[in-house]
């Protein structure tokens, strides 16, 4: 990949790969040691990828995006809106292509109701204060980058599915990292906030959540809490807060 577009973007470093496990656990062992605020680790395949609960994340050679941004958070920075951070991000490079993309809680990005893309946050602890955030981005590009279907528990596309055409990888890379670094100032907003909520699938319908002791939760989904939580109201009128973990969003069939 061809990484010049990016020059003019206040980046910190960049380390680009042609092959590599995983771009957050690079950007992990970076961070670990000197990895300066907004450092990128780009690779072009990843052999261990990762979702979240050690699920597998596929990104096979030339197919994807797989990204990781290093951001090394102020004291009063909502280390909760992080996922937001990289769902809008992702979602405006989207909206710039002329697609419409939606963002299904917490960490999947939609189009046409197929995730083309998926967040994985990881931080890094120094007792209570946190040293760094890791915000792993992966976006397929072409239908080569999908996993079989049998192995996929949501449905999945591609850009190029989305657009009927190729999408040009390095564009889209500078639009992530271009709105990844606007909104970053802004992340403790309430027009952050509202500009996340805005782009969440199933707005006003009936949605289950799937915790992983395979409890289910059913409500009507209303927005987001201040902190980046899900609010949805239940059957008898409650309203109930979903916290971003290890929880999969559905609609209620
Ligand atoms: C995610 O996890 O969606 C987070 C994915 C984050 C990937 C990026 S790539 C750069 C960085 N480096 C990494 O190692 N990871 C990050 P989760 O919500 O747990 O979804 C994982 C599930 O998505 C898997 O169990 C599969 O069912 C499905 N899946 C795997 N690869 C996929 C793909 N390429 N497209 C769509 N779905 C996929």
């Amino acid at each position: 990949m061809n990484l010049k577009l990016l020059e003019s973007l206040a980046l910190g470093e960049m380390r680009y790969f042609d092959s590599v496990g995983s771009t957050n656990d690079l950007a992990i062992e970076w961070a670990n040691q000197n990895a300066p605020h907004l450092s990128i680790v780009i690779a072009d395949e990843q052999t261990a990828g990762r979702g979240r609960l050690n699920r597998k994340w596929l990104t096979p050679k030339g197919t994807a995006l797989a990204l990781s941004v290093i951001l090394r958070p102020e004291e009063n920075t909502p280390l909760s809106r992080t996922v937001g951070l990289g769902a809008l991000a992702i979602t405006d490079a989207c909206l710039k292509l002329g697609l419409a993309p939606q963002i299904k809680w917490p960490n999947d990005i939609l189009l046409n109701n197929k995730k083309v893309a998926g967040i994985l946050v990881e931080t890094l602890w120094d007792g209570a204060t946190a040293r760094a955030v890791i915000v792993g981005m992966g976006v397929n590009f072409t239908k080569e980058a999908l996993p079989p279907a049998e192995a996929l528990n949501f449905p999945a596309t591609s850009l190029e599915s989305a657009l009927g055409k190729a999408a040009n990888r390095e564009e889209f890379l500078r639009e992530v990292l271009a709105s990844f670094i606007a909104r970053l100032p802004q992340i403790a907003s309430a027009q952050f906030l509202n500009a996340w909520a805005e782009r969440l699938a199933y707005q006003n319908e009936e949605v289950q959540i799937i915790a992983q002791s395979d409890e289910i939760t059913h409500g009507k989904l209303l927005g987001l809490e201040n902190d980046g939580s899900l609010s949805l109201q239940s059957v008898n009128g409650n309203r109930l807060t979903i916290r971003y973990g290890d929880v999969s969003l559905r609609p209620s069939a």
